[in-house]
C-alpha cells in the first residue's frame, strides 16, 4: 500500500515539473482566431490569449496576409464603438491576457485578400523579452456576435 502512494507522489511531481519546462520558452499563445471578413473588406481582427509565467509585454505584431497589423483597444464612445492603437499589451506573471471581440485585438490593416472561414496564417508576435514567436490563426465564420457596423477607426 505504501510504495503505491510513494509511486502515486513521484509521478505527480513529475507531472508538475513536466509543465513547469513547458512554460521556460516564453509566453504561451493559445487559442489563436480571427474572424472570416466580409465581402472585399480589407481590415480583420485576431484575438488570442498569452499566458506566461514571467511578467512580459507584447509590443508588435506582423503577418505576411495584412500591410500591418496594430495593437487595438476598444471602448464604447457614446453609442459608438471606438478603437486606437496602442503600444503594448502586458502580460502578467501567471496571469492569462485574452484579446477578445469587443476589448483588446490585433488589427490587420489592408488584408491581401479577405480571411475566409476554414483557412489559418501565421502571426509573427514580437514580446519585449522573449523575442518573437509565431502563431497559426484560425479563421472562424463571420459570428452574430461579429463586430458591429458602426465600427469606427
Ligand atoms: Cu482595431
Amino acid at each position: 500500500m505504501k510504495a503505491i502512494r510513494i509511486l502515486a507522489l513521484v509521478a505527480g511531481f513529475n507531472l508538475v515539473v513536466a509543465a513547469a519546462f513547458a512554460q521556460t520558452g516564453g509566453p504561451a499563445v493559445e487559442n489563436a482566431w480571427a474572424r472570416a471578413t466580409p465581402g472585399k473588406s480589407a481590415i480583420g481582427a485576431a484575438y488570442l490569449t498569452i499566458r506566461s509565467m514571467t511578467a512580459d509585454r507584447l509590443v508588435a505584431a506582423s503577418t505576411p496576409v495584412a500591410k500591418k497589423a496594430e495593437l487595438h483597444t476598444m471602448s464604447m464612445s457614446g453609442m459608438v464603438m471606438k478603437m486606437r492603437p496602442i503600444a503594448g499589451i502586458d502580460i502578467p506573471a501567471g496571469k492569462p491576457v485574452t484579446l477578445a471581440p469587443g476589448g483588446t485585438h490585433i488589427m490587420l490593416m489592408g488584408l491581401a485578400k479577405p480571411l475566409e472561414a476554414g483557412q489559418s496564417f501565421p502571426l509573427t508576435l514580437t514580446f519585449e523579452k522573449a523575442g518573437t514567436q509565431t502563431v497559426n490563426v484560425a479563421v472562424e465564420k463571420v459570428g452574430a456576435t461579429g463586430p458591429a457596423p458602426a465600427v469606427q477607426h
